[in-house]
């Protein structure tokens, strides 16, 4: 039996509400097979994978976006890894003192420079850094003195940076779609069996209790 004749099966049983209920959920997650089911998101580069917070956006459409420096444990930048277009100023604002930013990586012709001084001159909290990015690719940085606790992020600029499916709030196991229409099921199909099951006691509790008639009662006491 494949999985939509055991969801006919499991919700004939179940009762009409509930099939229509298994109906909605396969239809959903069908339909969120045909989209993808999740979203396309810049692949980023190894460096980047240890990195404080990990947060992501998409910020592209923006001419300005912001990423706080000195997040969360204080090592973090924030979102640590930003998709905007091609011509966007990024603003770095120091939400705390004692960081840079210093470029890893990015390409040829990259604006990104760096914070002014030496690798490990770092700047006061409340001032910013705003380098303009023109050219499309990916931009990694970090911050000099805290590299080695994970104060990295990058930047993805442009459309023609490769990218990777994602799917949105979930691993890998999310994408294959022989588990996507499941957690439909068990749901509906649980909740009903216990109703049915509720009900069923309540009806033998009641047939027990008031089933017999009044003289086989007085007969037993
Ligand atoms: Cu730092």
């Amino acid at each position: 039996m494949n999985r939509r004749d055991f969801l006919r099966t499991a919700g004939g049983a179940a009762g009409g509400a509930s099939a229509a209920a298994v109906g909605a959920g396969t239809v959903a997650a069908a339909e969120q097979e045909e989209g993808g089911g999740g979203s396309v998101q810049p692949e980023w580069p190894s460096y980047v994978e240890d990195a404080e917070d990990g947060s992501y956006e998409d910020l592209r459409g923006e001419s300005e976006v912001t990423v706080e420096v000195g997040t969360g444990s204080g090592f973090a930048f924030t979102p640590t890894k930003v998709w905007v277009d091609p011509g966007t100023t990024v603003v770095f604002e120091f939400i705390e003192g004692g960081h840079n930013v210093k470029p890893n990586s990015q390409p040829d012709g990259g604006g990104l420079g760096g914070t002014e001084g030496g690798e490990f001159d770092t700047i006061p909290e409340g001032e910013t850094y705003e380098p303009t990015l023109e050219t499309g690719g990916m931009y990694t940085y970090y911050c000099a003195p805290h590299e080695g606790q994970g104060m990295k992020g990058a930047v993805a600029v442009g459309d023609e940076v490769s990218t990777v499916e994602v799917e949105s709030g979930g691993g890998a196991e999310e994408l294959n779609p022989e588990h996507m229409g499941v957690p439909f099921h068990p749901h509906y199909v649980g909740v009903s069996t216990i109703v049915m099951m509720v009900v069923s006691l309540l009806f033998t509790f009641f047939l027990l209790k008031y089933g017999e008639s009044p003289n086989a009662k007085g007969g037993n006491n």
